[in-house]
């Protein structure tokens, strides 16, 4: 669907490292549509609940840690399949196995330092934003759409 929408989320170190604006580029040269956008320096607990998923894995307190060290970039992208496209545009998790042109692969090289969030399901990311947006979502119309969409 065109009304998909995928949580994405640049990681501390990619604002650190000032990779907000390439970031952001990408997703709106690929044609997704900005709807929600903020800097939030997220607390351990918002940050457990996030990767609540993953608490029982041996990286999960140094993975709190790490989302908790600096503020993050929260976005919303809506488009044709946002889930999907928005997971290949980041590469695999482990940036060593990133294929060069995504993100990971263009910036990272540890999985500890992977520069960026995406959600893995259209029901994933329905829950992140969620949690990540429950003041809720802007509405407005992307007049290019007709030239980006069938
Ligand atoms: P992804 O972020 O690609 O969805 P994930 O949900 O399995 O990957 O893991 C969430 C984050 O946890 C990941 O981006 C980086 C960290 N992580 C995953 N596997 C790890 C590992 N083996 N060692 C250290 N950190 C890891
Ligand atoms: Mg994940």
């Amino acid at each position: 669907s065109i009304h998909e929408r995928t949580y994405i989320m640049i990681k501390p170190d990619g604002v650190q490292r000032s990779l907000v604006g390439n970031i952001i580029n990408r997703f709106e040269q690929r044609g997704f549509k900005l709807i929600a956008l903020k800097l939030v320096h997220a607390s351990p607990p918002h940050l457990e609940k996030h990767y609540e998923d993953l608490r029982d894995k041996p990286f999960f307190p140094g993975l709190i840690k790490y989302m908790a060290s600096g503020p993050v970039v929260a976005m919303v992208w809506q488009g044709l399949d946002a889930v999907k496209t928005g997971r290949a545009m980041l590469g695999a998790t482990n940036p060593l196995a990133s294929a060069p042109g995504t993100i990971r692969g263009d910036f990272a090289l540890a999985v500890g330092r992977n520069i960026c969030h995406g959600s893995d399901s259209v029901e994933n990311a329905e829950k992140e934003i969620k949690l990540w947006f429950p003041e809720g979502i802007v509405q407005y119309e992307a007049t290019l759409a007709s030239w980006i969409f069938e």
